[in-house]
């Protein structure tokens, strides 16, 4: 498979103006007859991209197009000499029906729930009809969609047109759609279903009433109203805080079952990821029904960021998905404490993005080459690319970012645009932003280090910062990035705040004074985590648990806990720290806090994960010394707050369900509280995991119950196992849930996890079920990292990489920090990926693989 260049780039020698498509769906395949009136833009050839298409008829102007005037290759089809106004009439056999990959046209459900939906973003279009699959095409698409009436459910993006029976075929019906806004092929679905709505109406700011309307099988109907409400909020929030209103009469989810990734945001017509749309408190729990609002407003928000200005050419995905991103996390801050969303989302950012940057799938936010573009829909591309928009929009303040986004939608609306137009628009106002664009150039995460020298004749205090990149192969010497600080001095006394600035690191190093300083402060920095990067400054333990103590911004709160326990952790990584410090600042801090804000308390309570950890290991890697590490400390700390958890659990009763940001908090503690109970031995803490399952008012408490009943192995986990099953059988999200927290135990055995795979509920078809095993058991390395834990894993990528490239490719990025195991793990892995190079058949797999292995 041969790389593409960002470089390379050509605009199309051919500009789409409307296309009108047509798809009959019948009961063994689809037929898909499309019409593109095409002007010529510059000279070429006329390139069209297709797979797996079969060509039936092809006409050029009305004139069947000669076998010699076109040739097929490679998955393009490419006519050399088309007129200056070509119109081309297309037909192709399509086979929905046994499409594994979700991408183009495919079917999902089983049985009575059989429907058939479309994924085309990146390059999915391709799989439909030949057609100059590339963002930089915009044309107005007329589709008609014709199938049998066991199919009652027909849409398309843009308004309808037209519905009714097929002439003289009275067992099928059709429906004619017409998106007016110019749109690219990625943009494009459709979906053909037997479905329930769910409707509601929006004004927006404009004056434009909306009909809002979710689709899901009738089982799920009854779960779709918190993203209705979701999408209310979302629609409103953008108009308020970024002046922007939705533009089409209609806008329409459905819920899909087998999807690869989250959601779709299609013009008009978003297709989700059931995972990321449904939610009732019975059956989700409360992190993942924050996250399908989160969602939801992440494809609403795209109407803007990504459908109505889009991307040139794929290298520019950052341009639609970290500004996006940037903006769901600012929509979520406004639901719950901004300091918590803050936690979350650098937790992840951490724990997958600085593991990336740090291995061999390192690369810029905007990538220069890729052979496959799927595989770069990376945490990379998305919340680095997130955090870049983060650092600008602090940088200039909110009104001068508002000038700049402003400016961004007047500028480029209806365009295709790159990176650097963003950033043109974005420095109206201070010319400096323009210095960004090497965040988007330059892999690696900077390590900013630093210290401080306090002179108390001349009351100055002079804090010197200096940065540093590694350097990835392949990409020239780092340079300094503008890296903004944010910085405030506490008085050692009083914990009172004497200064705070925004300090701008964008030199190799630097220092910066405060003056009038009369004490020696302890220095908080990198405040609500101000850039994506690794500080390493010269911090006493006592600094960080005065800290901890003092600082009112919730999200560094959070953040010196991290530092304390990566220094206890960490041992012989450069890490010192013995626990008293932080056992005791926590037994200090956390039950007073536990009574004001429960949520924060719990995120204290955190202990990163055994893969985040090893995240900051570079060499010699060893699982099960982490492993053990990691739960001594946790052991450590519920000892030490042993006399509190009591108390605890029973000021957080459980009440009748709500769905406010203080109940989600006192849920989210209790379980804290529960699982440190029983690690500490409280004899009563097991009776009081049974009652919290048996008297749950939602699946948070439920689930949290059956969580620690499994982990912590209590006599009659089994029995609650399958109490659990049978009464949510029928409902697969919480089936995935009953997978995951088998997969994902800590006393997982390579056996446990076959059996799962064997079980009658596991589907190879629904990447939900994948994910509930294959993903849950990458938590618990010291199983994943052996022999048996590699077998299972390994097959498992090589079942998938014919079927569903997409999902196999991602699998296995997972395993990319192999390299830094210790023997005899590493050897062991290295193997077994090369084995696996030897049968890889899709472009994606290959790339990623020889990507992992740094061949
Ligand atoms: N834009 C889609 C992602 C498509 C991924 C294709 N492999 C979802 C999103 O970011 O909103
Ligand atoms: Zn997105």
């Amino acid at each position: 498979p041969s790389k593409i260049h960002l470089k390379d780039y050509k605009p199309s020698s051919f500009d789409v103006e409307t296309v009108d498509l047509d798809i009959k769906l019948f009961d063994e395949h689809a037929i898909v007859d499309s019409t593109l009136v095409m002007q010529r833009q510059t000279e070429g050839d006329l390139v069209l991209y297709g797979e797996a298409l079969e060509l039936m008829s092809i006409k050029l102007n009305d004139e069947p197009l000669a076998r010699n005037r076109y040739t097929q290759s490679e998955g393009t089809l490419t006519i050399t000499d088309a007129p200056e106004n070509t119109k081309l009439q297309l037909q192709v056999r399509i086979h929905p029906h046994t499409n594994t990959a979700l991408e183009g046209l495919y079917i999902a459900g089983s049985g009575d729930d059989t429907m058939f939906v479309t994924q085309c973003e990146p390059e999915g279009f391709r799989k439909i009809i030949f057609y100059p699959d590339r963002p930089d095409v915009l044309a107005v698409f007329t589709t008609r969609l014709e199938a049998d009436k066991r199919f009652p459910t027909l849409l398309s993006n843009g308004n309808l047109l037209e519905a009714g029976e097929v002439a003289d075929v009275p067992e099928r019906h059709y429906a004619i759609w017409q998106d007016p806004t110019n749109k690219p092929s990625y943009l494009f679905a459709c979906v053909i279903a037997d479905l329930d709505v769910l409707t509601d109406s929006y004004t927006t700011s404009e004056g434009r009433d909306v009909l809002l309307e979710v689709y899901a099988k009738s089982a799920d109907i009854d779960k779709c109203a918190v993203g209705m409400q979701a999408l209310k909020d979302s629609m409103q929030w953008d108009e308020v805080n970024y002046g922007r209103a939705y533009d089409l009469d209609r806008y329409m989810i459905v819920a899909v079952s087998q999807f690869n990734m989250g959601a779709m945001e299609n013009k008009g017509l978003n297709i989700f990821n059931t995972a990321c749309v449904l939610s009732s408190p019975e059956t989700t729990t409360d992190s993942r029904s924050f996250s399908v609002k989160s969602i939801i407003a992440h494809e609403y928000f795209h109407n803007w960021t990504g459908n109505r200005i889009t991307c040139r050419d794929w290298f520019q995905l950052c341009l639609k998905e970290g500004f996006t991103v940037y903006r769901d996390q600012s929509f979520s801050a406004d639901q719950q404490s901004s300091a918590v969303q803050r936690i979350d989302d650098v937790a992840t950012l951490r724990a997958h993005q600085f593991a990336e940057d740090a291995g061999p799938l390192a690369h810029p936010v905007r990538p220069e080459s890729f052979v496959e573009i799927n595989n770069f829909y990376t945490t990379t591309v998305y919340e680095k690319g997130a955090e870049i928009v983060r650092m600008i929009a602090n940088t200039l303040g909110p009104d001068n970012f508002r000038k700049g986004t402003d400016e961004y939608f007047r500028r480029y609306d209806g365009q295709a645009v790159t990176v650097e137009d963003f950033l043109s628009a974005l420095s109206i106002t201070d010319s400096k932003i323009e210095d960004f664009i090497d965040w988007y150039r330059q892999p690696g995460t900077p390590v900013v280090s630093g210290h401080q020298d306090y002179d108390s004749a001349t009351q100055t205090l002079t804090i010197t910062l200096s940065q540093q990149t590694r350097q990835v192969a392949g990409f020239d010497v780092p340079k300094p990035l503008p890296i903004p600080v944010a910085t405030a001095l506490f008085d050692k006394d009083s914990g009172a705040i004497v200064a705070e600035r925004m300090l701008l690191l964008d030199q190799a190093t630097q220092t910066f004074t405060f003056e009038n300083v009369v004490s020696e402060p302890v220095v908080s920095l990198l405040r609500d985590f101000s850039a994506p990067v690794q500080l390493n400054y010269d911090y006493q333990d006592e600094d960080l648990a005065f800290l901890l103590k003092y600082e009112n911004n919730g999200f560094n709160r959070w953040q010196v806990t991290q530092m304390l326990v990566n220094r206890i952790l960490l041992q012989g990584q450069g890490a010192k720290s013995s626990p008293e410090v932080y056992l005791q600042a926590m037994a200090q801090t956390l039950p007073e806090l536990a009574a004001i804000d429960a949520m924060l308390a719990a995120r204290l309570l955190d202990i990163p994960s055994a893969p985040e950890l090893a995240s900051a290991i570079h060499k010699d890697y060893d699982p099960e010394l982490i492993k053990a590490q990691r739960e001594g400390l946790y052991q450590q700390l519920a000892e030490a707050l042993k006399d509190h958890w009591a108390m605890l659990y029973k000021q957080l009763p459980m009440q009748d369900y709500e769905d406010s940001a203080a109940a989600r908090g006192t849920r989210a503690l209790r379980n804290v509280v529960l699982d440190m109970a029983l690690t500490a031995n409280i004899a009563d803490a097991a009776e009081w995991a049974q009652q919290q399952y048996d008297n749950a008012s939602c699946m948070t408490e439920r689930f949290g119950a059956l969580k620690v009943m499994v982990n912590h192995q209590l006599a009659n986990a089994d029995e609650y196992l399958t109490d659990f099953y049978k009464r949510f059988q029928h409902d697969d999200l919480v089936i995935d849930l009953w997978f995951s927290v088998q997969a994902s135990a800590d006393m997982v055995t390579p056996d446990t996890i076959k059996s799962l795979l064997a079980h009658n509920d596991f589907d190879w078809n629904t990447p939900n079920r994948v994910r509930s095993v294959i993903s849950a058991f990458t938590s618990q390395p010291t199983v994943l990292w052996t022999q048996e834990g590699l077998d299972i894993y390994i097959a498992v990528i090589k079942k998938l990489d014919d079927a569903n490239p997409v999902l196999a490719s991602r699998l296995l990025q997972v395993l990319a920090r192999w390299n830094t195991l210790a023997e005899p793990r590493r050897q062991m892995a290295h193997e077994q990926l090369l084995e696996l190079q030897k049968q890889a058949t899709s472009k994606h797999v290959i790339e990623s693989l020889n990507s992992v292995l740094g061949s």
